[in-house]
């Protein structure tokens, strides 16, 4: 069964009708599409490139790739994800990052200016998007151009014999918002509805799908839903997905917007840090939306 995921034409964000369809895609669903962006598809073309070209790229030279931050640099197919191995990084904590990154892996210098360029241009649709997902709520005094994010690519090593295993597992982001280039070729995404039934989310071309996480739901008070997502096998080819993931504020204190508390007559999570969400979905391997359940004000 496929997955009704709204469409949100980012030209029109200005006008009542696609604002109302923003509102109710954050609040009801959690997950929506955004079409129309500034993003080229040639750029999209060429950052799935380069995409593959690291991912391609022998064990031993993708293991240089040491880790940044718990989680991330290079993750390698484990016993647990055999079929998953990402590249993470980090790109706000040091502008050296990106050198880093093509020194360890001896990229090309031809892909430099492409991961730069894209980098750049996701992290300013994600802020935008987020701004805007904001002022659906009437908040307008909170810059997301200032939140770290990650970017994150993923290779999916299908064969025949994998049909029906897990990619990834249920899972909620952690951050605030997540836009993912999915493989417009190779389908897998599942989404959770709210009656508990997986339903497939079909790719499509050009576009960014985007996925409220954990952060989202606790900033606005539970008013953006977390959607729960897997990736499941159901082709024999290499899938590729890839994108940005906007974490938390600055400071790493996760809590609701005062003026959405107020509104609420307080808050619904107590205030943590988003290193302790993470250390704890790492240490415990919970990687769903339950995890926030440890936070949650009686
Ligand atoms: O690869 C995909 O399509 C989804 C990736 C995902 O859910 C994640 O990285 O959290």
């Amino acid at each position: 069964m496929e997955a009704s995921v709204p469409v949100v034409d980012f030209q029109k964000l200005s006008e009542g009708e696609e604002w109302k369809k923003l509102k109710e895609a954050c609040e009801k669903c959690g997950i929506f599409r955004v079409i129309n962006h500034p993003i080229s598809e040639t750029l999209m073309k060429e950052m799935k490139s380069a995409v593959k070209f690291w991912h391609d790229l022998p064990l031993e030279i993708k293991m240089r790739n040491k880790s940044i931050i718990p989680d991330s640099g290079y993750i390698p197919p484990f016993p647990s994800s055999p079929l998953y191995e990402a590249m993470v990084y980090d790109f706000h904590k040091s502008p050296q990052a990106l050198d880093d990154f093509f020194s360890q892996l001896d990229l090309p210098p031809y892909y430099r200016k492409i991961v730069k360029t894209y980098g750049q241009a996701i992290h300013d649709l994600a802020s935008t998007i987020a701004q805007k997902m904001a002022k659906c709520l009437g908040i307008v005094d909170v810059d997301f151009k200032d939140w770290p994010f990650l970017l994150r690519t993923i290779k999916y090593n299908f064969s025949p014999e994998n049909i029906g295993e897990m990619g990834i597992l249920l899972h909620s982001d952690t951050g605030f918002i997540t836009l993912l280039q999915d493989d417009e070729t190779v389908t897998g995404l599942e989404l959770l509805d709210d009656s508990g039934i997986l339903k497939v989310v079909t790719p499509k071309s050009g576009s960014f799908l985007c996925i409220v996480g954990d952060v989202g739901h606790v900033w606005s008070n539970e008013k953006f839903w977390n959607a729960r997502h897997r990736v499941i096998c159901k082709e024999t080819c290499t899938r590729y997905s890839f994108g940005v993931f906007m974490l938390a504020a600055r400071d790493g204190i996760v809590e609701a917007h005062p003026k959405l508390a107020e509104l609420d007559n307080g808050p619904r999570y107590q205030p943590f840090k988003y290193e302790d969400l993470r250390e704890f979905r790492i240490v415990t391997g919970k990687r769903n939306a339950e995890v926030l359940d440890q936070y949650r004000i009686a």
